[in-house]
């Protein structure tokens, strides 16, 4: 038997691609559909969930290129991060040398995986020629407004004196937990790590916040899971700020409440301020009961929501009525004003605090239909009609609101937003330095652009922010007015890295400014755009306000970087479990790939599930892969190559329908990226042909041009054996940029039917046996579904008994029918 050697002809196609570079795209190209696959983490170490990635994305881009098009399918590496850090600290070596290792370790990974990357294109994050370019944009966006420098909260060591990211952070880390210090210790020292204010670089994403939000209902083609997350992560609320005077021993002052719900106003039964609401610190000041809240904040664990009344009292501007004022753990200080009207009867959280602390609640909103409602039980939350609120009674919620902001003194319509602005500083060594020089005279002053990059000292070992203990590399010259000055020892946030790599790829070697503009605005949005649900809401975010403010720069002509999106599903474990590499039910690429081969991985991660759906590991699913890769070519090494013959036996004439039909099938199922509903349609055709040429009669050329077809509908997934096949079959050239085929022998419904009806029962008898249909019953009618259905229509019109009856035996068909 022919058996073929996946090592070796694996080896040999690779690098005959290679040599003709089949994958590079000319510079001059026009408008290449443009294929993207998340470029990598470089962890030195792929794993299944790569390995799906990846396939997807080359299963499309080797689609596109058979279809006829110039396709650009580019990789590079997400190469900053702590990983990289942790890893030199532990092995004594330096995050650069360590991280260029794993990139050559990944690189052969890709490579024998037969993946079709432009190498000419690869772009590396941590190359200062790329990363100049994230400091080039920093100081673009600072001229631009776009830049601030805040107090920000950073998780704070006192045993080691540093600043530790989250994930440093063992247990809950403080900035990562809503209230309190949370309970998190030191991964070196076990202190108890502390909040502590330091001054951090912000991108000002909520700049953008309106259009990022609007501009998700133009984006058709990516999931709805994904627009729903980017939807609730901007979170805009539209609602009102309104003034309430507050009576306090000091003397009348004034306190603005945000509310989304105005048209409850005449339900407030006080009010409610964040512990570090500026009334609430000078109520600290007169009443210790106060100070004691207001520093110990709250006990995250308590069921209760808790809070301390003060001193003061607030005029409700609808009603003139005094109301109590608490301070509250549930108003939190970063949202709206940091100060609330509690209307208990129609807030569950205002409900709950009145409750407990034996406050009134009064309905002032009914069910627009009628129904009762009983709000001392539980709040009643939605919209309704006025009732208790004086003139605005028997008004909806809705026009109701519109004349509250209108009437009372001082309030004003807002809108209110989750997102908040994008914090880029980190204390970490392994990333891209803030272009930032403080000079005592000129503040915190922009590199110029002519002394960037400014790049990375030696990596130092230390446990502190290892910039500020690289005391030789921070002094220098302020570029302002020449004093002594630091630099700015933060490095960027790689999120910022990966917010428009894939611009890079269209010029990556381009010297004087990080992207072309007029090819980036004839090459982009991305076409297809695949990678793993867990970036579905930062990365694509920031890559879309980046995208935006480069517009707004008139670097770029798109406000959109990604036309499509495609999040891909897990890989489990045989056992249903995460796969992961720590796990013990971890699967290596490296084994399956030297045991079965790569075509065998590619088929079995492509028609496991459709690519957004989990699937888990099955070694018995990787077998079969690779007998039926085994079996199509052993049979492509047995069929001649002349497609010519007579295709009007019946049989002949059902094969070469089937042919064109899977022709037509496989072909959508790849449009819309499919590949196991592709894969299935291919192997129902390739066990089609077996059977039939098998059988005495069988017509060769029917055959021939049965394998050719699925030869190549099965290039994109399994690449190199399909080269070998194709070769085999006595082509010249490439099945990679052989042309895709179409449905040559197509004969047009009607033609098709009626061929059928016409058919003698012997002639149905030999398709049903091709078709290795057994059941006598199908013998009055011929079986492939589409065939069935329109034999009904047909049989109606020409009003043939037998059809009929038969149809109308098979029930489902019937239903169909009717
Ligand atoms: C009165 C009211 C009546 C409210 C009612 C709601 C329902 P969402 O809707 O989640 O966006 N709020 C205002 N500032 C707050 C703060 N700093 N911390 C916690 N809650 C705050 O939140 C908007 C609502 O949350 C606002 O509308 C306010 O309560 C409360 F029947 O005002 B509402
Ligand atoms: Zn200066």
């Amino acid at each position: 038997q022919t058996e073929f050697d996946h090592t070796r002809i694996e080896r040999r196609w690779q690098d005959r691609w290679d040599d003709a570079d089949v994958f590079q795209v000319p510079d001059d190209a026009d408008d290449p559909t443009y294929v993207l696959a998340m470029f990598p983490y470089t962890s030195g170490e792929l794993h299944m969930g790569h390995v799906r990635n990846y396939a997807i994305t080359d299963a499309y881009a080797r689609y596109r290129r058979m279809r006829g098009e110039t396709v650009l399918h580019p990789m590079g590496w997400d190469a900053f991060g702590l990983p990289a850090e942790n890893a030199a600290l532990e092995r004594d070596t330096d995050p650069d040398a360590w991280t260029r290792r794993c990139i050559e370790r990944m690189r052969e990974q890709f490579e024998s995986l037969g993946f079709g990357y432009d190498w000419d294109r690869e772009v590396t994050t941590c190359d200062p020629d790329y990363y100049r370019w994230n400091q080039w944009l920093f100081a673009r966006f600072r001229e631009a407004g776009l830049v601030e420098r805040e107090a920000s909260a950073v998780n704070w060591c006192p045993g080691c004196e540093t600043v530790l990211a989250d994930e440093q952070v063992e247990g809950a880390a403080p900035t990562a937990s809503t209230s309190g210090d949370g309970d998190g210790v030191c991964w070196r020292c076990d202190s108890p790590v502390a909040a502590r204010e330091l001054d951090q670089w912000f991108l000002r994403i909520t700049d953008y916040a309106d259009e990022l939000l609007d501009d998700i209902d133009r984006l058709d083609d990516w999931p709805a899971g994904v627009r729903d997350r980017q939807r609730n992560w901007i979170g805009r609320t539209e609602g009102a700020e309104v003034p309430f005077p507050v009576q306090t021993p000091d003397g009348e002052r004034e306190m603005t409440a945000f509310t989304t719900r105005l048209d409850t106003i005449h339900g407030a039964t006080f009010v409610a301020l964040a512990p570090d609401h500026p009334l609430a610190e000078a109520a600290a000041e007169r009443d210790s009961e106060v100070a004691h809240f207001v520093e110990n904040v709250a006990d995250p664990d308590a069921d209760d929501p808790q809070g301390v009344v003060t001193d003061m009292t607030a005029t409700n501007p609808a009603t003139g009525e005094e109301l109590p004022v608490y301070v509250a753990d549930f108003v939190l200080s970063d949202v709206g004003t940091g100060a609330l009207m509690a209307v208990p009867a129609h807030d569950e959280r205002d409900h709950a605090f009145a409750t407990a602390h034996d406050l009134d609640i009064r309905p002032v909103v009914e069910p627009a239909d009628g129904s009762e409602v009983d709000v001392l039980e539980a709040a009643f939350s939605d919209d309704g009609v006025l009732v208790n609120s004086g003139e605005y009674d028997g008004l909806d919620s809705a026009a109701a609101r519109e004349r509250l902001v209108a009437d009372l003194p001082g309030a004003e319509a807002t809108t209110q937003y989750r997102l908040r602005d994008w914090g880029i500083s980190r204390q970490r060594y392994w990333g891209t330095p803030i272009p930032v020089v403080h000079c005592d005279d000129c503040g915190p002053v922009t590199v110029p652009d002519e002394d960037l990059p400014v790049e990375l000292p030696e990596f130092v070992h230390t446990t502190g922010n290892p910039l500020d203990a690289a005391t030789e590399w921070k002094q220098t010259a302020c570029p302002e007015c020449g004093a002594d000055a630091v630099r700015e020892t933060d490095t960027m946030d790689t999120f910022v890295d990966s917010s428009w790599y894939y611009l890079r790829f269209v010029a990556p070697d381009l010297t004087d400014a990080p992207f072309d503009t007029d090819r980036a605005n004839d090459w982009l949005p991305v076409d297809e755009y695949v990678g793993g649900d867990e970036h579905a809401v930062m990365h694509l975010l920031y890559a879309r306000f980046v995208t935006k403010a480069l517009a707004d720069l008139g670097l770029l002509d798109h406000r959109e970087p990604f036309d499509a999106v495609l999040t891909q599903g897990m890989v489990q474990g045989e056992d249903g479990a995460k796969m992961s590499k720590s796990g013990d039910n971890g699967v290596s690429p490296e084994r399956i790939v030297s045991e079965f081969g790569a075509d065998t991985a590619r088929l079995f991660v492509l028609r496991a599930a459709r690519p957004a759906k989990d699937f888990a590991w099955r070694e018995e699913g990787v077998r079969s892969s690779h007998r039926l890769l085994q079996r199509l070519y052993r049979l492509s090494t047995t069929v001649s190559g002349d497609v010519e013959g007579d295709f009007d036996s019946p049989a002949a004439a059902y094969v070469a329908h089937e042919v064109d039909a899977t022709v037509a099938a496989a072909t959508d199922a790849y449009e819309s990226m499919r590949f196991e509903r592709a894969v299935r349609e291919m192997t129902d055709l390739f066990e089609l042909l077996t059977r039939y040429r098998e059988r005495d009669e069988n017509e060769p050329g029917v055959v021939a041009r049965g394998v050719a077809a699925v030869v190549r509908l099965l290039a994109p997934i399994a690449p190199h054996v399909c080269e070998e096949a194709w070769r085999e079959l006595g082509h010249e050239g490439f099945v990679a940029t052989a042309d895709w085929p179409t449905a040559e022998h197509e004969m047009d419904d009607h033609e098709r039917d009626r061929s059928l009806v016409e058919n003698t029962r012997s002639d149905v008898r030999q398709i049903l046996d091709v078709a290795d249909i057994d059941d006598p019953a199908a013998i009055d009618v011929v079986v492939a579904p589409a065939w069935k259905y329109r034999a009904l229509e047909l049989a109606r019109g020409i009003d043939d008994g037998d059809v009929v009856g038969a149809v109308m035996a098979d029930p489902e068909l019937r239903q169909q029918g009717e």
